[in-house]
């Protein structure tokens, strides 16, 4: 599997680098949804989270967290939005795992993430939380 951040983890295409280790790497999303949009893959190839192993998957969280703290050094972000979309239906676009750092300035309204609540009266918890218990 050779996909577009495969390239740009090996260097082969040019990234802006926010941080970068032996597992990680961290670099300006293009499309900016608020300023410092930042993106952490792990180097090594997986789709998504799903098939990401959990030795990478902990220094991607690790470089989100340091992501995440510079953005509120550098820019005065008042929070911040860590998200990753898992396959297509989720919203994925490019196919290897990677998680988006998105800075929060209190004045972005218009980034609108789309979760709503709905009404959980009617619904057994409780037994969904043992089903879904049962698979892990
Ligand atoms: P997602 O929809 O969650 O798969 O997000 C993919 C993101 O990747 C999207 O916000 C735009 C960004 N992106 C796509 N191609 C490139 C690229 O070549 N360079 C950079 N820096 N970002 C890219």
């Amino acid at each position: 599997m050779d996909d577009i951040f495969c390239k740009i983890a090996r260097g082969d295409i040019p990234s802006c680098k926010v941080y970068e280790d032996e597992y990680v790497l961290a670099f300006l999303d293009l499309g900016q949804v608020t300023k410092g949009h930042t993106l952490v893959i792990p180097k090594k190839h997986s789709t998504n989270i799903l098939d990401c192993d959990e030795e990478y998957l902990g220094h991607v969280f690790k470089a989100a967290q340091k992501v995440a703290n510079a953005l509120i050094k550098t820019y005065g972000a008042t929070g911040v939005n860590i998200l990753s979309n898992a396959n297509e239906s989720a919203g994925q676009s490019v196919f290897h795992f990677h998680v988006h750092i998105i800075p929060r300035y209190g004045n972005d309204e218009y980034l609108e993430l789309g979760f709503k609540e709905h009404d959980t009266s009617n619904m057994d918890l409780k037994a969904m939380a043992e089903e879904i218990a049962k698979n892990i």
